[in-house]
């Protein structure tokens, strides 16, 4: 087995001891760090929930799956994201409210911090409210990032992104939206400034939003 297929192997199997070290061996090995997340782990969570949708595991098992996952980035972080500036200016990021999922939050928020933003993170299942008041705390944030991972929240997301866009100050910002369930279509359909599918490209499309 490559040292990948072993940190997929961890993953999916949700040995969250283990992973880091794991991790670490592919990257001693020579690993491409981006190589580690794509297949190693992103790909292994495709697979958890291919197997939860059929009923051959149940939630305990993902979220052991999630923990182990997030103890392999832990590793991988310094060497996926380089020394951030928070020259281009704040943005807030959060997973909407009734949702859960938060490693595709964190890699986005990851990445895009690393791209040169100051982010700020509130987490996940997160009110219009608080989205509104921490803007309010933050009135030079430059960009509201909004994750949304299961067809039930994409409701929550448009509801988010139109309460903002009731605010005084939604002409000063811009809104991107993302996560599995989410297209370009939906995301013009409820007025948000951009959407993109990963978490590479949403660093492009945050910097291309201040530009
Ligand atoms: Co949940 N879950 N889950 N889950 N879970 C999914 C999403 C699901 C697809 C599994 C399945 O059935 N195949 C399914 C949703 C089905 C649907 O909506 N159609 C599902 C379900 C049903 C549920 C529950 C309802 C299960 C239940 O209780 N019966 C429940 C809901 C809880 C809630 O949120 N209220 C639930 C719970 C959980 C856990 C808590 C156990 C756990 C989450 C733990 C955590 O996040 N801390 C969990 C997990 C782990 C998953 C899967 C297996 C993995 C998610 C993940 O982390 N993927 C998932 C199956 C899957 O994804 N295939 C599943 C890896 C991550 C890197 O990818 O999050 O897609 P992703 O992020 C990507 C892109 O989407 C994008 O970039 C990221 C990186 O490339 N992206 C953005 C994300 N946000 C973005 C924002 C952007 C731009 C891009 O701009 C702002």
């Amino acid at each position: 087995m490559s040292k990948i297929q072993e940190v997929a192997d961890l993953v999916e199997r949700g040995k969250g001891k283990l992973v880091g070290a794991a991790v670490q061996a592919a990257l001693d090995e020579g690993c491409d760090p981006v190589a580690i997340l794509n297949e190693g782990m992103i790909d292994a969570m495709a697979i958890v929930g291919e197997k939860f949708k059929n009923n051959e595991i149940f939630v305990p098992e993902m979220l052991v799956a999630a923990k182990a996952m997030k103890k392999g980035v832990e590793v991988l972080k310094p060497h996926l994201a380089s020394g951030s500036t928070g020259a281009l200016g704040k943005l807030i990021i959060a997973t909407v409210a009734g949702d859960l999922h938060d490693i595709g939050k964190n890699l986005v928020a990851m990445m895009i911090e690393s791209a040169g933003f100051e982010v700020i993170d509130l987490g996940v299942d997160v009110s219009s409210d608080r989205i509104i008041e921490c803007y309010r705390e933050n009135p030079d944030t430059k960009i509201i990032a909004l994750s949304a991972l299961l067809t039930t929240t994409m409701p929550s997301l448009r509801d988010t992104v139109a309460a903002i866009g009731e605010q005084d100050f939604r002409k000063d910002i811009k809104i991107m939206v993302g996560g599995a369930p989410i297209t370009q279509e939906f995301a013009d359909e409820i007025g948000a400034d951009g959407y993109s599918e990963d978490a590479a490209s949403a660093a492009v499309l945050a910097k291309s939003l201040v530009a």
